[in-house]
Protein backbone atom coordinates (compact mmCIF):
# COMPACT_ATOMS: atom_id res chain seq x y z
CA UNK A 1 0.00 0.00 0.00
CA UNK A 2 2.92 2.23 1.29
CA UNK A 3 4.50 2.08 -2.03
CA UNK A 4 1.57 2.58 -4.55
CA UNK A 5 1.27 5.78 -2.31
CA UNK A 6 4.55 7.00 -3.01
CA UNK A 7 4.77 5.96 -6.45
CA UNK A 8 1.64 8.13 -6.99
CA UNK A 9 3.24 10.73 -5.26
CA UNK A 10 6.32 10.72 -7.07
CA UNK A 11 4.29 10.41 -10.36
CA UNK A 12 2.31 13.68 -9.59
CA UNK A 13 5.63 15.46 -9.46
CA UNK A 14 7.48 13.96 -12.30
CA UNK A 15 5.15 16.09 -14.12
CA UNK A 16 5.99 15.34 -17.93
CA UNK A 17 8.06 12.16 -17.46
CA UNK A 18 5.43 10.21 -15.84
CA UNK A 19 3.49 9.49 -18.86
CA UNK A 20 6.64 7.33 -19.77
CA UNK A 21 7.09 5.71 -16.57
CA UNK A 22 3.99 4.67 -15.84
CA UNK A 23 3.01 2.90 -19.44
CA UNK A 24 6.50 1.16 -18.46
CA UNK A 25 5.34 0.23 -15.12
CA UNK A 26 1.92 -1.09 -16.34
CA UNK A 27 3.74 -3.36 -19.08
CA UNK A 28 5.75 -4.68 -16.31
CA UNK A 29 2.78 -5.55 -14.16
CA UNK A 30 1.27 -7.35 -17.23
CA UNK A 31 4.19 -9.68 -16.81
CA UNK A 32 4.15 -10.09 -12.96
CA UNK A 33 2.30 -13.46 -12.33
CA UNK A 34 4.01 -14.62 -9.39
CA UNK A 35 4.24 -18.50 -9.22
CA UNK A 36 4.76 -20.82 -5.76
CA UNK A 37 6.71 -23.64 -6.22
CA UNK A 38 4.77 -26.98 -6.16
CA UNK A 39 6.13 -30.41 -5.06
CA UNK A 40 2.55 -32.24 -6.30
CA UNK A 41 3.13 -30.14 -9.90
CA UNK A 42 5.95 -30.17 -12.21
CA UNK A 43 5.64 -26.69 -12.97
CA UNK A 44 5.55 -23.94 -10.59
CA UNK A 45 1.59 -22.71 -9.93
CA UNK A 46 0.35 -19.04 -11.08
CA UNK A 47 -1.23 -17.41 -7.55
CA UNK A 48 -4.13 -16.10 -8.01
CA UNK A 49 -4.53 -12.65 -8.46
CA UNK A 50 -7.47 -10.03 -8.44
CA UNK A 51 -5.84 -8.78 -12.14
CA UNK A 52 -5.54 -12.36 -13.14
CA UNK A 53 -9.59 -12.94 -12.12
CA UNK A 54 -10.82 -9.77 -13.12
CA UNK A 55 -9.57 -9.35 -16.60
CA UNK A 56 -6.92 -12.01 -17.79
CA UNK A 57 -3.39 -11.41 -18.16
CA UNK A 58 -1.41 -13.21 -21.08
CA UNK A 59 1.65 -15.80 -19.61
CA UNK A 60 4.64 -13.85 -18.30
CA UNK A 61 6.54 -15.82 -21.30
CA UNK A 62 5.11 -14.41 -24.10
CA UNK A 63 6.76 -10.97 -24.51
CA UNK A 64 5.25 -9.46 -27.71
CA UNK A 65 4.81 -5.45 -28.03
CA UNK A 66 3.85 -2.89 -30.12
CA UNK A 67 6.42 -0.44 -31.53
CA UNK A 68 6.60 2.74 -32.66
CA UNK A 69 6.47 3.77 -36.40
CA UNK A 70 8.48 4.61 -37.71
CA UNK A 71 11.17 3.16 -35.42
CA UNK A 72 12.97 6.07 -36.21
CA UNK A 73 10.18 8.50 -36.08
CA UNK A 74 8.96 10.60 -33.24
CA UNK A 75 8.51 8.05 -30.11
CA UNK A 76 4.97 6.91 -28.78
CA UNK A 77 4.27 8.01 -26.04
CA UNK A 78 6.28 10.85 -26.00
CA UNK A 79 7.16 13.13 -23.01
CA UNK A 80 3.46 14.87 -23.01
CA UNK A 81 2.02 11.94 -23.16
CA UNK A 82 0.86 12.04 -26.79
CA UNK A 83 0.53 8.56 -29.09
CA UNK A 84 1.52 8.79 -32.77
CA UNK A 85 1.82 5.48 -34.82
CA UNK A 86 2.02 2.20 -33.30
CA UNK A 87 2.50 -0.86 -35.05
CA UNK A 88 1.73 -4.31 -34.35
CA UNK A 89 3.87 -7.00 -33.89
CA UNK A 90 2.74 -9.43 -37.13
CA UNK A 91 5.85 -11.75 -36.88
CA UNK A 92 4.35 -12.74 -33.64
CA UNK A 93 0.65 -13.41 -34.98
CA UNK A 94 -1.20 -16.40 -34.05
CA UNK A 95 -4.18 -16.94 -36.36
CA UNK A 96 -5.55 -13.49 -38.42
CA UNK A 97 -7.11 -11.92 -35.61
CA UNK A 98 -5.23 -8.98 -33.76
CA UNK A 99 -5.89 -9.10 -30.33
CA UNK A 100 -7.21 -5.85 -29.05
CA UNK A 101 -4.04 -4.43 -27.06
CA UNK A 102 -2.23 -5.30 -29.99
CA UNK A 103 -4.21 -3.81 -32.93
CA UNK A 104 -2.26 -0.82 -34.51
CA UNK A 105 -2.72 2.62 -33.57
CA UNK A 106 -2.69 5.80 -35.84
CA UNK A 107 -3.51 8.87 -35.35
CA UNK A 108 -3.49 11.59 -38.28
CA UNK A 109 -1.63 14.16 -36.17
CA UNK A 110 -0.46 12.31 -33.09
CA UNK A 111 -2.59 13.50 -30.02
CA UNK A 112 -4.23 12.39 -26.68
CA UNK A 113 -7.01 10.50 -27.05
CA UNK A 114 -10.06 11.84 -26.02
CA UNK A 115 -11.69 10.38 -23.47
CA UNK A 116 -15.43 10.36 -24.19
CA UNK A 117 -17.65 9.26 -21.65
CA UNK A 118 -20.51 6.84 -23.76
CA UNK A 119 -23.20 8.37 -22.20
CA UNK A 120 -22.56 11.77 -22.89
CA UNK A 121 -21.79 10.65 -26.64
CA UNK A 122 -24.24 11.25 -29.52
CA UNK A 123 -24.04 10.06 -32.99
CA UNK A 124 -25.95 13.02 -35.83
CA UNK A 125 -26.58 12.02 -39.18
CA UNK A 126 -27.60 15.21 -40.95
CA UNK A 127 -27.00 16.84 -44.55
CA UNK A 128 -29.15 15.65 -47.61
CA UNK A 129 -31.85 13.37 -45.96
CA UNK A 130 -35.36 13.67 -45.10
CA UNK A 131 -35.31 12.80 -41.32
CA UNK A 132 -31.65 13.92 -39.46
CA UNK A 133 -31.11 11.70 -36.23
CA UNK A 134 -29.02 12.17 -33.63
CA UNK A 135 -28.32 8.90 -31.69
CA UNK A 136 -27.14 7.92 -27.69
CA UNK A 137 -24.75 5.50 -27.82
CA UNK A 138 -28.00 2.97 -25.96
CA UNK A 139 -30.47 4.34 -29.28
CA UNK A 140 -27.56 3.07 -31.37
CA UNK A 141 -27.49 -0.21 -29.85
CA UNK A 142 -31.16 -0.48 -30.17
CA UNK A 143 -31.20 -1.16 -34.08
CA UNK A 144 -29.60 -4.64 -35.50
CA UNK A 145 -25.80 -5.31 -35.65
CA UNK A 146 -23.91 -7.12 -38.00
CA UNK A 147 -20.32 -9.06 -36.20
CA UNK A 148 -17.38 -9.28 -39.19
CA UNK A 149 -13.69 -9.56 -39.81
CA UNK A 150 -12.36 -6.46 -40.89
CA UNK A 151 -8.73 -5.41 -41.52
CA UNK A 152 -8.15 -1.97 -41.61
CA UNK A 153 -4.73 -0.80 -43.04
CA UNK A 154 -2.89 2.74 -42.44
CA UNK A 155 -1.10 4.16 -45.68
CA UNK A 156 1.69 4.87 -43.52
CA UNK A 157 3.48 0.99 -44.05
CA UNK A 158 6.80 1.33 -45.38
CA UNK A 159 8.58 -0.89 -47.57
CA UNK A 160 11.49 1.28 -48.66
CA UNK A 161 13.89 -1.20 -47.70
CA UNK A 162 15.35 0.55 -44.50
CA UNK A 163 12.65 -1.48 -42.57
CA UNK A 164 14.00 -4.60 -41.41
CA UNK A 165 11.11 -6.93 -39.75
CA UNK A 166 7.69 -7.20 -40.98
CA UNK A 167 6.39 -5.18 -38.20
CA UNK A 168 8.36 -2.25 -39.32
CA UNK A 169 7.38 -2.73 -43.20
CA UNK A 170 3.56 -4.43 -42.40
CA UNK A 171 2.77 -3.65 -38.89
CA UNK A 172 0.41 -1.06 -39.30
CA UNK A 173 -1.73 -3.47 -40.52
CA UNK A 174 -4.51 -5.33 -38.15
CA UNK A 175 -7.50 -7.36 -38.55
CA UNK A 176 -10.18 -7.99 -35.68
CA UNK A 177 -13.75 -8.63 -35.63
CA UNK A 178 -16.05 -5.82 -35.52
CA UNK A 179 -19.22 -4.71 -34.11
CA UNK A 180 -22.23 -2.31 -34.99
CA UNK A 181 -24.93 -1.02 -37.05
CA UNK A 182 -24.68 -1.06 -41.25
CA UNK A 183 -24.53 2.33 -41.69
CA UNK A 184 -26.87 2.02 -44.57
CA UNK A 185 -29.34 0.68 -41.67
CA UNK A 186 -29.09 4.17 -40.14
CA UNK A 187 -29.56 6.31 -43.62
CA UNK A 188 -32.41 4.26 -44.41
CA UNK A 189 -33.76 5.47 -41.32
CA UNK A 190 -32.41 8.81 -42.46
CA UNK A 191 -33.89 8.62 -45.99
CA UNK A 192 -31.35 9.75 -48.49
CA UNK A 193 -32.39 12.91 -50.57
CA UNK A 194 -31.63 12.25 -54.05
CA UNK A 195 -28.89 14.64 -54.29
CA UNK A 196 -26.95 12.31 -51.97
CA UNK A 197 -23.43 11.88 -53.30
CA UNK A 198 -20.67 11.68 -50.51
CA UNK A 199 -20.67 11.73 -47.16
CA UNK A 200 -18.15 13.25 -44.48
CA UNK A 201 -17.49 11.50 -41.22
CA UNK A 202 -16.35 13.25 -38.46
CA UNK A 203 -14.35 12.45 -35.39
CA UNK A 204 -14.93 13.96 -31.68
CA UNK A 205 -11.00 15.32 -30.99
CA UNK A 206 -9.41 18.52 -32.60
CA UNK A 207 -8.33 16.50 -35.31
CA UNK A 208 -11.40 15.59 -36.31
CA UNK A 209 -10.46 12.84 -38.28
CA UNK A 210 -12.93 13.95 -41.53
CA UNK A 211 -13.13 12.62 -44.97
CA UNK A 212 -14.94 12.51 -47.75
CA UNK A 213 -16.15 9.01 -48.91
CA UNK A 214 -18.74 7.87 -52.01
CA UNK A 215 -22.62 7.39 -50.78
CA UNK A 216 -22.50 4.05 -52.52
CA UNK A 217 -19.69 3.06 -50.17
CA UNK A 218 -22.06 3.62 -46.90
CA UNK A 219 -24.73 1.81 -48.42
CA UNK A 220 -22.56 -0.91 -49.19
CA UNK A 221 -20.51 -2.63 -46.44
CA UNK A 222 -19.59 0.29 -43.92
CA UNK A 223 -20.14 -0.35 -40.21
CA UNK A 224 -20.75 1.80 -37.51
CA UNK A 225 -19.16 0.02 -35.12
CA UNK A 226 -19.13 0.03 -30.88
CA UNK A 227 -17.55 -3.64 -30.41
CA UNK A 228 -14.09 -5.00 -30.73
CA UNK A 229 -13.18 -8.85 -30.62
CA UNK A 230 -16.36 -8.85 -28.60
CA UNK A 231 -15.96 -6.27 -26.23
CA UNK A 232 -16.28 -2.54 -26.45
CA UNK A 233 -13.60 -0.85 -28.66
CA UNK A 234 -10.94 0.42 -27.00
CA UNK A 235 -9.93 4.20 -26.76
CA UNK A 236 -7.17 3.74 -29.03
CA UNK A 237 -9.41 2.13 -31.68
CA UNK A 238 -12.08 4.70 -30.89
CA UNK A 239 -14.41 4.63 -28.12
CA UNK A 240 -17.13 4.40 -27.50
CA UNK A 241 -18.30 4.48 -32.03
CA UNK A 242 -15.93 4.77 -34.55
CA UNK A 243 -16.45 4.44 -38.42
CA UNK A 244 -15.78 1.14 -40.54
CA UNK A 245 -15.01 1.30 -44.32
CA UNK A 246 -13.71 -2.20 -45.45
CA UNK A 247 -10.97 -2.28 -47.60
CA UNK A 248 -10.78 1.33 -47.44
CA UNK A 249 -7.37 3.09 -46.64
CA UNK A 250 -7.30 3.53 -42.42
CA UNK A 251 -7.47 7.01 -42.54
CA UNK A 252 -11.36 6.98 -43.54
CA UNK A 253 -12.04 4.49 -40.51
CA UNK A 254 -12.94 7.80 -38.78
CA UNK A 255 -12.44 7.13 -34.69
CA UNK A 256 -14.83 8.82 -31.82
CA UNK A 257 -17.18 9.34 -34.60
CA UNK A 258 -19.77 11.94 -33.87
CA UNK A 259 -20.96 13.17 -37.04
CA UNK A 260 -21.38 12.13 -41.06
CA UNK A 261 -22.67 14.92 -42.91
CA UNK A 262 -24.64 13.44 -46.34
CA UNK A 263 -23.71 15.63 -49.16
CA UNK A 264 -24.35 16.71 -53.22
CA UNK A 265 -20.07 16.60 -53.41
CA UNK A 266 -17.15 16.26 -51.62
CA UNK A 267 -15.77 18.35 -48.90
CA UNK A 268 -11.97 19.24 -49.16
CA UNK A 269 -11.13 17.77 -45.21
CA UNK A 270 -8.26 17.92 -43.23
CA UNK A 271 -7.62 14.59 -44.19
CA UNK A 272 -8.23 14.85 -48.34
CA UNK A 273 -4.32 16.16 -48.97
CA UNK A 274 -3.49 13.47 -51.85
CA UNK A 275 -6.37 11.23 -50.79
CA UNK A 276 -8.90 12.73 -53.39
CA UNK A 277 -10.28 12.02 -56.83
CA UNK A 278 -13.31 14.26 -57.90
CA UNK A 279 -14.59 11.06 -59.89
CA UNK A 280 -16.22 8.35 -57.11
CA UNK A 281 -15.36 5.50 -59.44
CA UNK A 282 -12.01 6.54 -59.44
CA UNK A 283 -11.91 7.77 -55.79
CA UNK A 284 -13.43 4.30 -54.80
CA UNK A 285 -10.59 2.29 -56.55
CA UNK A 286 -7.68 4.66 -55.87
CA UNK A 287 -8.39 4.09 -52.01
CA UNK A 288 -9.16 0.39 -51.71
CA UNK A 289 -6.50 -1.31 -50.43
CA UNK A 290 -4.75 -4.27 -51.73
CA UNK A 291 -4.38 -7.02 -53.13
CA UNK A 292 -1.56 -7.56 -50.36
CA UNK A 293 0.32 -10.26 -48.73
CA UNK A 294 3.08 -10.74 -46.54
CA UNK A 295 5.12 -14.00 -45.02
CA UNK A 296 5.58 -13.59 -41.09
CA UNK A 297 7.57 -16.35 -40.14
CA UNK A 298 10.27 -17.10 -41.31
CA UNK A 299 10.65 -13.37 -41.65
CA UNK A 300 12.66 -10.50 -41.49
CA UNK A 301 15.97 -10.63 -38.93
CA UNK A 302 14.22 -13.95 -37.66
CA UNK A 303 16.35 -17.12 -37.70
CA UNK A 304 15.76 -20.59 -38.16
CA UNK A 305 16.97 -22.56 -35.28
CA UNK A 306 18.61 -25.34 -37.48
CA UNK A 307 17.51 -27.78 -40.14
CA UNK A 308 14.15 -29.18 -40.57
CA UNK A 309 10.82 -28.67 -41.28
CA UNK A 310 9.50 -25.32 -40.78
CA UNK A 311 5.86 -24.20 -41.10
CA UNK A 312 5.69 -20.57 -43.24
CA UNK A 313 2.66 -18.39 -42.25
CA UNK A 314 1.77 -15.24 -43.61
CA UNK A 315 -0.95 -12.88 -44.01
CA UNK A 316 -2.69 -12.03 -47.42
CA UNK A 317 -5.62 -9.46 -47.55
CA UNK A 318 -7.77 -7.41 -50.26
CA UNK A 319 -9.66 -4.26 -50.08
CA UNK A 320 -11.87 -5.16 -52.97
CA UNK A 321 -13.17 -8.84 -52.19
CA UNK A 322 -11.76 -11.80 -50.31
CA UNK A 323 -8.58 -14.23 -51.05
CA UNK A 324 -9.59 -17.02 -52.46
CA UNK A 325 -5.98 -18.58 -52.94
CA UNK A 326 -2.38 -18.19 -52.35
CA UNK A 327 1.04 -19.05 -53.46
CA UNK A 328 4.65 -19.36 -52.00
CA UNK A 329 7.68 -19.45 -53.62
CA UNK A 330 10.92 -20.73 -51.62
CA UNK A 331 13.36 -20.01 -54.28
CA UNK A 332 12.81 -16.45 -55.28
CA UNK A 333 10.08 -16.50 -57.46
CA UNK A 334 11.46 -19.41 -59.83
CA UNK A 335 8.08 -21.83 -58.94
CA UNK A 336 4.91 -21.24 -57.20
CA UNK A 337 3.35 -23.51 -54.86
CA UNK A 338 -0.15 -23.22 -53.71
CA UNK A 339 -0.07 -22.52 -49.60
N1 LIG B 1 -10.95 10.57 -35.24
C1 LIG B 1 -9.89 9.99 -35.82
N2 LIG B 1 -10.09 8.94 -36.63
C2 LIG B 1 -9.04 8.34 -37.21
C3 LIG B 1 -7.72 8.80 -37.01
C4 LIG B 1 -7.54 9.92 -36.14
O1 LIG B 1 -6.42 10.37 -35.87
N3 LIG B 1 -8.65 10.48 -35.56
N4 LIG B 1 -6.68 8.15 -37.65
C5 LIG B 1 -7.01 7.44 -38.87
C6 LIG B 1 -5.93 6.65 -39.42
S1 LIG B 1 -4.68 7.49 -40.23
C7 LIG B 1 -5.96 5.28 -39.44
S2 LIG B 1 -4.82 4.38 -40.30
C8 LIG B 1 -7.00 4.54 -38.68
C9 LIG B 1 -6.32 3.64 -37.67
O2 LIG B 1 -7.21 2.96 -36.84
P1 LIG B 1 -6.65 2.26 -35.53
O3 LIG B 1 -5.84 3.29 -34.75
O4 LIG B 1 -7.83 1.76 -34.78
O5 LIG B 1 -5.74 1.16 -35.97
O6 LIG B 1 -7.90 5.40 -38.00
C10 LIG B 1 -8.23 6.56 -38.71
N5 LIG B 1 -9.27 7.25 -38.01
MO1 LIG C 1 -3.37 5.98 -41.29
Amino acid sequence: MDSKRTSRRDLLKAGAALATLGTVGKAQAQHDHQVIPSSKNAYPMIHGSKELVEYGQRSKYVTSVRIQHPPDGRPSPDAFGKVFHVATPLQDSVGVITPSSLHYVATTRGSYMPDIDPKQHTLTIHGSVDRPLTLTMDDLKRFPSVTRVHFIECAGNRHNGRQKTVQETHGMTSCAEWTGVLLSTLLKECGLKGSAKWFVAEGAEEVKGASSMPIAKAMDDCIIAYGMNGEPLRPQQGFPVRLMVPGFEGIFHTKYLRRIKVTDQYYMTYNEFGHLRPDAKELALSEQIGPKSVITYPSGTQRLPGRGLYEITGLAWSGGGAIRMVEVSTDGGKKWNRA
